[in-house]
């Protein structure tokens, strides 16, 4: 009830905090110029000064929110079809998506350049069919879905971006046998089935993604990972549940063991093995077995049952938590490298080296009850998650002095309660090495009893936290649907978006521009191809003739260009829906079954005469 009462509280002074700044006509700032309450309030008209870009989870979408706002401002459909923005009715969305008709999507990951985000792309992953998506900023659209990858089976542990978007790394939350397509049964898992580590290369200049290579490993469960920087920088990290090899129930066979492992791999070393043609392949891939290569993978020992692992903005510090243990432990990645060299090892599985814990461990901070995923403020602090509190603890990264090296819940600063079971966290840039701090979004699994009721479906929450501070403080709450598992944050002035595709930026080789170049052909004995243009507010043509059995192409120009003029395409009865925004062509192929007179018209409204800006296709019989 207290954490209820002081919430509203801070919200009226929110309220009041944010007029008087829409009043002055400043941009909105965490804090007032007095240290003041908090402004997340954004009045009307004024703008928000970061893009948060939430994964949809099995929605199979990615949702943008502003920050510090949390309005949610648009959906980037990605997996699955979008009718409000004619995604997956286009034959080029069509065959983007494949044969499937929804993804889940767990963890975006910005492209960088020299460890910063660079606001070129957005990757995201598809943990059900084992796909990866870019996603342009120019224009907030998915260009290219990769995959299903080979061998790759529960593409989870993704999508992680090297500091030069050199590629995105990917490792599998199942393991199958391989290659993927193989059969064996389940009870032989431990012998016959096999996890990856994938690198996906990304092409510096285009985006364009291909499999770079392929790591074999037991078969644990990949989680979360992260790419080194700085000192760590050519590596990346994954922490498993289940290196018990369990393969079924999971919740008591893969609990067993008091440390689980993290694998450190050495992405840059994969490269090489690959480019002096030492790796093998699998399903046409290249696939490198690290018992065959030194110096390609290493297993450290982990805290029980562990989800996140990330890497510090230095990249010295590699946090990794245990679900099942109370604490976040912080590896030295300047003494792992240590101990590589010295073989400093206490053991091997598979032919690949466990490091030695004790001579790596630089502290195991006492955050709390089920700590999940740790995010850096860029001010020597951690953040990190804690599931079963439903809280947030907030710690102090080393070095540490004399006394909290002692007692390492010294460590430990402050902690706040969030409603609840949380499960990400992220602060805005915490994965490069110059994070902004300032906000904590906290993504809440369950919103039993935060809003007016729904019925029995019901959104996730993200809570607004303040952290430019030296406590936290809760700011402000919204709801996202399913489900926003993890989330990027990027500062507005990263990003150029085009509102308008100019007229000679269009490349569609079927895109016109004139009403001479437009109308109907018959283009085979089975086909009629139609070019039309879209604006304010008709079709050119608006009649196109056809005849049952005819696959029926329409080439549909906005011809617009001016922001936010958009236009749709819908026909009666057909399943077509397309939307052309200002200088876009899309093209539509379908085959037309009945005969009869079908009216098309525009499904987004553009103008006074919105209603009118319709047409007919006109079916005879065969
Ligand atoms: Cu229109």
């Amino acid at each position: 009830m207290r954490s209820r009462i002081s919430q509203s509280l801070s919200f009226v002074l929110l309220l009041a905090f944010g007029l008087g700044l829409a009043g002055c006509g400043t941009e909105s700032s965490s804090t007032g110029a007095d240290g003041g309450a908090p402004a997340s309030y954004v009045p009307p008209g004024e703008k928000d000064n970061y893009y948060l870009f939430y994964s949809g989870g099995h929605s199979g979408n990615v949702w943008v929110a502003g920050l510090p706002s949390l309005r949610m401002i648009q959906k980037i459909p990605v997996f699955t079809p979008a009718p409000g923005m004619g995604y997956g009715y286009t034959k080029e969305t069509k065959e983007m998506m494949g044969e499937y008709t929804w993804g889940d999507v767990h963890h975006p990951g910005l492209s960088k350049t020299n460890g910063r985000y660079d606001g070129r792309w957005l990757f995201v992953n598809d943990n059900a069919n084992n796909r990866i998506a870019r996603i342009s900023l120019r224009d907030f659209k998915t260009k290219q879905i990769l995959g299903p990858i080979p061998n790759s089976m529960g593409n989870h542990g993704s999508s992680f971006v090297t500091p030069n978007t050199t590629y995105v790394l990917v490792a599998t939350r199942f393991s199958v046998p391989l290659p993927k397509g193989t059969y064996a049964p389940v009870e032989t898992y431990e012998e016959n089935f096999n996890g990856i580590v994938s690198g996906v290369k990304v092409d510096s200049t285009t985006g364009e993604m291909s499999v770079g290579w392929q790591i074999k490993t037991p078969p644990f469960n990949w989680d979360l990972g992260s790419t080194g920087k700085g000192p760590s920088h050519g590596w990346a990290f994954w922490t498993s549940y289940n290196t018990e090899m369990a393969h079924d129930s999971l919740e008591i066979n893969a609990s067993q063991r008091d440390r689980d492992y993290a694998a450190f791999v050495n992405w840059k070393r994969a490269a090489e093995i690959v480019a002096n043609g030492n790796a093998g392949t699998r399903n046409g891939v290249p696939f490198i077995d690290p018992a065959e290569h030194e110096g390609v993978m290493y297993y450290v020992p982990v805290s029980k049952s562990p989800h996140g692992i990330d890497a510090s903005p230095s990249g010295r510090w590699i946090v990794a938590s245990g679900k099942l243990q109370p604490t976040a432990t912080v590896f030295d990645f300047k003494q792992v490298l240590t101990a590589i060299e010295n073989k400093d090892f206490q053991g091997e599985f598979r032919g690949v080296p466990v490091i030695n814990y004790e001579s790596i461990v630089e502290g195991e901070v006492p955050v709390g009850q089920g700590p999940l995923h740790t995010q850096f403020d860029g001010e020597g602090n951690a953040y990190t998650s804690l599931y079963i509190e439903s809280s947030v603890a907030k710690w102090k990264l080393p070095p540490w002095d004399e006394a909290t090296a002692q007692d390492m819940s010294k460590a430990v600063v402050d902690k706040i309660s969030v409603h609840y079971n949380v499960g990400h966290i992220v602060i805005g840039g915490s994965d490069t090495k110059d994070p902004y701090g300032e906000w904590l979004v906290a993504m809440n699994k369950l919103s039993k009893g935060r809003h007016i009721s729904v019925g029995p479906s019901q959104p996730e929450t993200s809570q607004l936290i303040d952290i430019s501070g030296k406590e936290m403080k809760m700011v402000a709450e919204a709801y996202t649907p399913p489900e926003p598992h993890f989330a990027q944050v990027v500062h507005k002035d990263v990003i150029n978006p085009v509102e308008v595709y100019e007229q000679e930026n269009n490349t569609h080789p079927e895109a016109v521009w004139e009403q001479q170049n437009t109308g109907v052909k018959r283009t085979g004995p089975n086909e009629v191809t139609a070019h039309v243009i879209a604006k304010r507010s008709q079709y050119y043509p608006d009649e196109i003739e056809a005849q049952v059995g005819d696959t029926v192409i329409i080439h549909l120009t906005n011809i617009e260009q001016v922001s936010d003029m958009i236009h749709g395409f819908g026909i009666a009865e057909h399943n077509v829906n397309a939307i052309v925004d200002p200088g876009e062509t899309k093209t539509m192929e379908f085959t037309v079954q009945k005969a009869g007179v079908f009216p098309f018209y525009c499904t987004n409204f553009c103008s006074a005469l919105h209603q009118e800006m319709q047409g007919y296709l006109a079916v005879r019989p065969q």
